[in-house]
């Protein structure tokens, strides 16, 4: 959860005020008292670690507003604060982009409220976000996220795709009913979580999900699924004091020819192989005939 609070003002006593309001409001305010040291603590920490800024509209090393402008340039929404009046703070801090504006003085209780309700949100923008983004069952990120992520990367020759498709799944169901296929369901994406950790994983639907493999030779990719596809089989879902074994059956492909979509839907082929030479096993799809080639 973001907790930091960006605070740009090149007074000491307000900067002493504001971080103290902030802290009332439980978050933490990160200061300085310039844009080159904004701009420092920006490209030090990571900037979506911030919940928002709060910046002054004149600074010695930015007189006309150019630190909100300049903060806005890393997402980070901005409050802006002028001591020039009401009429010139509207016009300018809209021009400039801030999300909202402080005119000074102004008494606690108003600075409080404005702070409050724009973290309030900022904060149920991303909750909505993280709803849109991810499974609601398992928590993964979803197949909307997974294509999103892709589109603002650059995919490389080295990339390649697995599809997951857990075995006879309908059986889990039917045997110990949906409660207990969710738990499996649950189980599996926690262990994917945690052998995938470095990549892209997503629940693609059903009992069927996908890692992206970002610059990783085909080899290392297969040997860490097979590594994940021995732990799945060997340990159990427990419902109603029962456990409950599954195995599951992994397409992948490295065929990359420009388009994620293609190789998706080579790496399917490959699963479906899996699933016909007897499931429980990864069936590769390579550029590089050698291994199980189909
Ligand atoms: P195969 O080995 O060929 O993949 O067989 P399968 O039984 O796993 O595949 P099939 O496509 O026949 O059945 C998939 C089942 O997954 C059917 C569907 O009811 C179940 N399923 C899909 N989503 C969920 C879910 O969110 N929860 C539960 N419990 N079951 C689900
Ligand atoms: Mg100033
Ligand atoms: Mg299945």
């Amino acid at each position: 959860m973001k907790s930091k609070v960006l605070v740009v003002d090149d007074s000491s006593t307000s900067v002493r005020v504001v971080s103290h309001l902030i802290k009332k409001a439980d978050k933490t305010p990160i200061s300085v008292f310039s844009l080159a040291q904004a701009l420092d603590v920006l490209n030090d920490q990571a900037s979506d670690e911030f919940l928002c800024a709060v910046v002054d509209y004149t600074l010695p090393d930015a007189p006309r507003g150019e630190a909100i402008e300049a903060v806005l340039e890393y997402n980070i929404p901005v409050i802006g604060m002028s001591s020039e009046g009401p009429s010139f703070l509207s016009a300018r801090f809209i021009k400039s982009g801030a999300n909202d504006y402080l005119n000074r003085p102004y008494c606690h209780e108003e600075f409080f409220c404005c702070v409050t309700q724009n973290i309030e949100n900022i904060e149920n923008i991303e909750a909505i976000r993280r709803a849109a983004n991810s499974d609601y069952l398992t928590g993964l990120p979803n197949r909307r996220y997974f294509f999103h992520r892709l589109e603002n990367t650059t995919s490389s020759a080295q990339d390649c795709v697995a599809l997951i498709d857990l075995d006879f799944f309908k059986k889990v169901n039917d045997t110990f009913g949906h409660e207990g296929g969710d738990q499996v369901l649950k189980d599996v994406a926690r262990l994917l979580a945690s052998h995938f950790s470095q990549h892209l994983i997503a629940r693609f639907g059903g009992e069927e999900f996908c890692v992206y493999f970002q610059n990783t030779p085909v080899e290392q990719a297969k040997a860490s699924l097979e590594v994940f596809r021995i732990a799945f089989s060997e340990r159990a879902s427990w419902i109603n004091q029962q456990p409950i074994k599954c195995t599951t059956s992994i397409g992948l492909s490295n065929k990359f020819e420009g388009e994620i979509d293609g190789m998706i839907s080579l790496a399917d082929l490959a699963l479906y192989q899996a699933k016909k030479l007897g499931r429980n096993q990864i069936v590769v799809d390579e550029l590089q005939a050698n291994a199980q080639t189909i």
